[in-house]
């Protein structure tokens, strides 16, 4: 059984694909998922592709993931502009590696966007590259488990 990487996604994600093409391009959360899946298998690792509303619960699923997951790749949907709790999190499962990703390029939209709580705590961070900042992500952990 490969080793899990935690593919964690926060709120709205579901609706992507359905509204808001523009920005977030017309590729639904289930396709995204379908491509980790290829790409994690390719990589020797397994993903284990969760989303939620609910910024406890990401929470939760990074401290579980520090119970065994090879590492995190984590789109915080709004939640990475706000969140101390989830920096505090990622911090917390240290050295795990953790790669936040964004579909769009936060730096190029609202000021509000500008900042994230979770790369300082974060091994990297990508962001504006479409779905493919989520394969991209998972080769950065698997280059990362090999040293
Ligand atoms: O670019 C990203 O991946 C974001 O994390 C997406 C979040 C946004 O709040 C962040 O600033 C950047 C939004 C999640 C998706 O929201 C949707 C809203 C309407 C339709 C489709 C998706």
């Amino acid at each position: 059984m490969p080793s899990a990487v935690y593919i964690l996604n926060g709120p709205n994600l579901n609706a992507l694909g359905r509204r808001e093409p523009s920005i977030y391009g017309a590729m639904t959360l289930d396709a995204i998922r379908q491509a980790c899946e290829e790409k994690a298998g390719a990589l020797g690792l397994a993903a284990d592709f969760r989303q939620t509303n609910h910024e406890g619960v990401l929470v939760d699923w990074v401290h579980e993931a520090a119970e065994g997951a090879a590492g995190i790749v984590i789109n915080p949907g709004a939640y990475g502009h706000t969140s101390i709790a989830l920096h505090d999190a990622i911090r917390a499962v240290a050295p795990l590696p953790v790669v936040e990703v964004h579909l769009s390029n936060i730096h190029a939209r609202e000021a509000f966007r500008h900042v994230s709580m979770i790369a300082p705590a974060a091994t990297g961070m990508i962001c504006g590259l479409g779905p493919a900042g989520y394969t991209l992500a998972l080769e950065a952990v698997a280059a990362r488990l090999q040293g």
